[in-house]
C-alpha cells in the first residue's frame, strides 16, 4: 500500500515559477509480506537463471550492447532458438541438489526478449521454433517441489523504441532513432507484469534491474535518475495483485519506498569490489547478495572462472554472516542444459548443507561482526562461529559478550570446546581444532 502523504507544494516567487514536488510515501507492507520476508530471510539461498536468445551467442547477456547489434540484425536470432534440452524439472532439480530453497528466472533481460507467452510483444519465447513457455513450465516445476520463484525483469530495454533510450546509458548502438515514450513503455511494464502476477501462480518476488540506465554511474555524487520511473504505480500493482510477493531493485542505491529487500551485486553487504556497492546496507528489509558461479551472468563459452565448491560456501557462509541471502547464478548454455562444471560444483556445495544446513537456513547474522577468521550467524539460544581459517593467536574474542555460555563445542563432532567468560567478553580457545576445511564451525549454546 502506497499512500500518498504529501502530493504538491508550489510556490511562485515574481516572474520565476519555482515548483517544488514533495511526495513523501509511507509504504505499509500487507502482513503476507511481511512474513514471505521472514521465509526469504530463512530460506537463505537461491539460483539466479540468466538465459534466453543472447545464449546463442556464448557471449555474456550484454552481447547485443557490447557488440553494437543492431535491433533489425538481432532479431534473426528469434527463428533460430530452439534449446532442445531444456528441461524445467533438471533446473529445480539443480536447486534442490545444492540446498537451493528459491529459483529467481529471468523473464525479460536488457535486449527486451520475454521468456514467457505474454500478449503484450511479438518479441517472446513462443515465437520461437521451441514455442514453449518456459515460464509456465519452471513456475509448475517449482510448485511440485517446493521451491519459491521469484522473476528478474529489466525495465532497460535495448530493443523497444519506447523505452527512453536517448538519456540512457546503454544500448546506444543498437539502431534505434525514433523517440522515447516513457508513458506507453510503462503501460508495457505494466500489462506485462500483471501477466506475470495473474498466470503464474505465487510469486516470490519482482527483481528489477535497469534503473542505473538513466542514472550518473555508481560512485558519482548525483545518482539522481533521468526519468520518473512512477515506481508507486508499479509497486502498487505489484503489490495489489499479490500482496506477498516482494519487490527488490538492483538500483545500486538505498531502497526506496514499496521495495521489500536490498540486493547487493556482486558484493557482500558492506563490501565494494564491484565498484556499485556505494549504498549503506538496510536495517529494515531483507538483504540479498546476487553472485555468479563464474565470471559472467549469461552463457559466456569462454568463461572458465569457474567458482570452487569452497568458494560457493564461503560465498553463502560470508552472506549469511552479513545477516543476507545469497543467490548464485548460473547462465544454462543455448541447449537448455546448465554445464556440468556448475551443477558439479553446486551438488558438492549442497553436500556440505546437509551436513551444515542447521547453522545456516534459519540463521541470522549473529553477535559478532565479519572477521579475518570469519563471520557468525545465530538462531535462537545457539551462535555458530563460522572459520574460515585459523584464528590468530588460537583464540577467538566475542568482545563485550554478556550472555551466560552453557556449552561450546565443534558442531560437526561434538568435541568439546575451551572457552572462558570474563570481563573483556567470551574467550574460545581453538587449539587442537583443524581448519583445513571450507568452514570450521564452533557451536555455541545458550544458557
Ligand atoms: O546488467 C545486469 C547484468 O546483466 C546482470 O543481470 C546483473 C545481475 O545482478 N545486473 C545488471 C547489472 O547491474
Amino acid at each position: 500500500m502506497l499512500v500518498s502523504v504529501l502530493s504538491k507544494f508550489s510556490a511562485c516567487i515574481g516572474g520565476l515559477a519555482l515548483c517544488i514536488s514533495l511526495q513523501a510515501q509511507i509504504y505499509t507492507p500487507a502482513p503476507a509480506n511481511l512474513e514471505a520476508r521472514k521465509t526469504f530471510q530463512d530460506n537463505k539461498y537461491g539460483l539466479f537463471i540468466h538465459w534466453g536468445l543472447s545464449s546463442m551467442l556464448g557471449d555474456g547477456e550484454w552481447v547485443m550492447n557490447n557488440r553494437n547489434i543492431k535491433v533489425e540484425d538481432y532479431k534473426r536470432l528469434l527463428p533460430a532458438f530452439y534449446p532442445a534440452q531444456f528441461d524445467a524439472d533438471k533446473w529445480v532439480q539443480t536447486a534442490k541438489n545444492a540446498g537451493m530453497k528459491y529459483i529467481v528466472f529471468i523473464t525479460r533481460h536488457h535486449d527486451g526478449f520475454s521468456n514467457w507467452d505474454t500478449k503484450q510483444s511479438d518479441w517472446k519465447i513462443t515465437n520461437t521454433p521451441f514455442k514453449r513457455d518456459v515460464l509456465k513450465e519452471l513456475a509448475a516445476a517449482c510448485k511440485k517441489e517446493g521451491i519459491k520463484l521469484g522473476l528478474y525483469y529489466s525495465t532497460l530495454d535495448w530493443y523497444r523504441e519506447d523505452y527512453p533510450h536517448e538519456t540512457g546509458r546503454t544500448g546506444q548502438g543498437t539502431g534505434r532513432t525514433g523517440k522515447g515514450n516513457y508513458a506507453s513503455y510503462l503501460q508495457f511494464m505494466k500489462n506485462q507484469l500483471t501477466e506475470l502476477l495473474t498466470n503464474y501462480g505465487e510469486i516470490m518476488s519482482i527483481w528489477f534491474d535497469g534503473h542505473w540506465d538513466q542514472t550518473n554511474p555508481e560512485g558519482a555524487h548525483d545518482r539522481s535518475s533521468r526519468i520518473d520511473w512512477r515506481y508507486e504505480e508499479i509497486y502498487g500493482l505489484i503489490h495489489s495483485l499479490q500482496p506477498q510477493c516482494m519487490i527488490g531493485n538492483n538500483h545500486h542505491l538505498t531502497p526506496l519506498p514499496g521495495e521489500d529487500f536490498q540486493m547487493f551485486e556482486r558484493d557482500l553487504p558492506g563490501e565494494n569490489k564491484s565498484g556499485l556497492s556505494f549504498q549503506e546496507a538496510s536495517q529494515e528489509v531483507p538483504l540479498e547478495t546476487c553472485e555468479t558461479i563464474n565470471g559472467a551472468w549469461g552463457y559466456d563459452i569462454k568463461d572458465r572462472r569457474y567458482k570452487t565448491v569452497k568458494q560457493v560456501i564461503q560465498l553463502l557462509v560470508g552472506a549469511a554472516g552479513r545477516n543476507a541471502n545469497l543467490l548464485l547464478n548460473v547462465g544454462p548454455m543455448p541447449s537448455g542444459l546448465i554445464q556440468p562444471e556448475f551443477t558439479d560444483t553446486l551438488a558438492a556445495a549442497g553436500k556440505w548443507l546437509e551436513k551444515y544446513g542447521e547453522t545456516i537456513y534459519g540463521t541470522r547474522g549473529g553477535p559478532i561482526a565479519p572477521q579475518s577468521w570469519g563471520v557468525s550467524t545465530q538462531k535462537g539460544k545457539k551462535i555458530y562461529l563460522h572459520v574460515f581459517k585459523q584464528p590468530y593467536g588460537n583464540m577467538i574474542l566475542l568482545p563485550g559478550f554478556k550472555e551466560k555460555v552453557k556449552q561450546v563445542q565443534v558442531f560437526i563432532n561434538r568435541q568439546p570446546v575451551k572457552f572462558k567468560q570474563q570481563a573483556e567478553g567470551l574467550i574460545i580457545q581453538t587449539e587442537g581444532i583443524s581448519f583445513d576445511s571450507a568452514d570450521e564451525v564452533i557451536d555455541i549454546e545458550l544458557r
